[in-house]
């Protein structure tokens, strides 16, 4: 096994997501992070409401799809202060692609 594409573990960043109401929602949000530039890998833990995205897509682009996908997200990593309280009140209920 020859692993020359090692990849250099860019970034990994932690989104919490919310609005998932269940496991196909968490699949939407996994394909719209994956489909983001930069992004190499990305996983949806639909039980913590949390994904995992693996690249070089910065933090806000992520947010972004996610809530172009009808879902709410904000970064769960600590190196990530900016942020006030989490934005939770917006609780559009939008229509997902899913459910
Ligand atoms: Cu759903």
């Amino acid at each position: 096994m020859d692993s020359h594409l090692q990849s250099p573990a860019a970034n990994t960043t932690t989104l919490a997501v919310s609005g998932m109401t269940c496991g196909g929602c968490a699949q939407a949000v996994e394909r719209v992070l994956s489909r983001v530039p930069g992004v190499e890998r990305a996983a949806v833990d639909f039980d913590r409401g949390v994904a995992t995205v693996n690249g070089s897509a910065a933090a806000s682009q992520l947010i972004a799809a996610v809530e172009a996908a009808g879902y709410g997200a904000s970064v769960a990593d600590k190196s990530a202060a900016g942020k006030g309280a989490a934005k939770e009140n917006s609780h559009e209920h939008r229509r997902h692609g899913c459910c």
